[in-house]
C-alpha cells in the first residue's frame, strides 16, 4: 500500500499548521482546459496567501497522493486530450491503485483520504447529491455515503440545483449530517444562493463552525460537519435562468442516454455552452468563496489542531 503525502503537507501536520485539502474532479472533470488550471492554481495561491498549506489531492499512476504538485496538476486537467483520466470515488481508490491508473477524485474520495491525513478543513465547489430523476435511475452521489463517515469540515455552496435538493436535504438528514448555513438561513444551490429550503442552524461566526466541529472530535462522532457557503450576490445566477437552461440540458441527456457518473459532467458542460460560460465563471466565484472561508476556518482551528482525533503524525 503506498499513499503519498508532498513533503510541505507533511511538515505542516507535524507541526499543526493549518493545511486545507481540495478535491480535483473538478479539474479533470468539472471544468474544462484552461479554465480547470486557472482554479486549481487560484485555490492553492488564496491558500497559501494566508501563509497555510494547501493540499489538492487526486491519484497519479494509482497512488493516491495528498498534495499534488503543479505537473501532477496537469497531468489532470489535460484529461481531456489523455482521455485516460478516470473520476474516483471513495470505493475507486483501491481499484485505481491496482490497476495504476490516474484520477480525479469527487468530494467522497477526496474526503476519505484527507480524513486518513488528518487534514481537517475541505474546501469543494458542490457536493454530489439526489438526481432528479432518481426514481427511475436511483441515481445518489457516493458523496452523500461519505459525508457521515469520514471527518472533516466540508465548505461547499451547496449542491448544483442539477440534483433534487429536497431529497437531497432529506438524504443528508436521514444520513445524520450536520449543516449549517454560513450567512445564510437557507441551503445554498450553486450558482444562486438561495433554494427555498431552510437549515435548522446558522451563523455569521467561523469560531461557531470550529466549536460544534471539535465537539464532534471530541465525542468521537465520526462525520463531516457541511458547511453551506452561498455564492457572493454579485456572481449569482438566478434559480429561473438556470432552471430554464438546465431544463434543456436534461433534455439533451435523455435524448444521448448519458447515466451514471457520467451525468455530473456531461450536465455541467451542457449549463456552460446553454449559458455562453456564464455557469464557468460562477463556478469559478463560488468556489474561491469556499476556499476563503475553508482557509478562515483552518486557521481558527490550528490551536486545537491537537484534539483531532486522527492526526497522521
Ligand atoms: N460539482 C461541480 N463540479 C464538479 C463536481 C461537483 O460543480 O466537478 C464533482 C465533485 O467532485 C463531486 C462529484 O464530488 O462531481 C459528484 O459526482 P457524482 O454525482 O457522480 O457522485
Ligand atoms: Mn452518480
Amino acid at each position: 500500500m503506498e499513499i503519498k503525502i508532498a513533503r510541505n503537507v507533511l511538515n505542516a501536520l507535524k507541526k499543526g499548521t493549518p493545511v486545507v485539502a481540495l478535491e480535483s474532479t473538478i479539474i479533470s472533470h468539472g471544468l474544462s482546459y484552461p479554465h480547470n488550471i486557472e482554479v486549481a492554481f487560484e485555490c492553492e495561491k488564496l491558500i497559501k496567501n494566508k501563509g497555510i498549506v494547501a493540499a489538492t489531492i487526486g491519484i497519479i499512476d494509482g497512488v493516491p497522493t495528498i498534495g499534488l504538485d503543479e505537473k501532477e496538476i496537469e497531468i489532470l486537467a489535460k484529461s481531456e486530450h489523455s482521455g485516460n483520466i478516470m473520476k474516483a470515488a471513495a470505493k475507486d481508490i483501491s481499484l485505481c491503485y491496482a490497476q495504476k491508473i490516474s484520477a480525479g477524485t469527487t468530494v467522497s474520495a477526496t474526503l476519505f483520504l484527507a480524513d486518513f491525513a488528518g487534514i481537517a478543513t475541505f474546501a469543494t465547489g458542490g457536493i454530489g447529491g439526489v438526481h432528479r430523476d432518481v426514481n427511475k435511475t436511483f441515481d445518489i452521489s457516493s458523496d452523500l455515503m461519505a459525508l457521515p463517515k469520514y471527518s472533516a469540515i466540508v465548505v461547499s455552496a451547496g449542491c448544483k440545483s442539477i440534483l433534487d435538493i429536497p431529497k437531497t436535504l432529506e438524504m443528508l438528514e436521514t444520513l445524520e449530517v450536520p449543516i449549517v448555513g454560513y450567512k445564510t438561513d437557507e441551503f445554498p444551490v450553486f450558482y444562486s444562493r438561495k433554494s427555498g429550503h431552510k437549515l435548522g442552524f446558522t451563523t455569521d461566526n467561523v469560531s461557531y463552525i470550529v466549536d460544534a466541529f471539535l465537539f464532534m472530535q471530541e465525542t468521537s462522532a465520526k462525520a463531516s460537519l457541511l458547511v453551506a457557503n452561498p455564492i457572493p450576490e454579485e456572481e449569482e445566477l438566478p434559480y429561473e435562468e438556470i432552471n430554464f437552461i438546465l431544463e434543456k440540458a436534461l433534455e439533451q441527456m435523455t435524448q444521448k442516454h448519458i447515466s451514471g457518473k457520467a451525468v455530473t459532467p456531461f450536465l455541467l458542460e451542457q449549463l456552460s455552452i446553454l449559458s455562453e460560460g456564464k455557469t464557468v465563471k460562477a463556478n469559478k466565484a463560488l468556489i474561491y468563496n469556499n476556499v476563503q472561508l475553508a482557509t478562515d476556518i483552518a486557521i481558527n482551528l490550528e490551536p486545537n489542531v491537537k484534539k483531532i482525533r486522527k492526526n497522521f503524525v
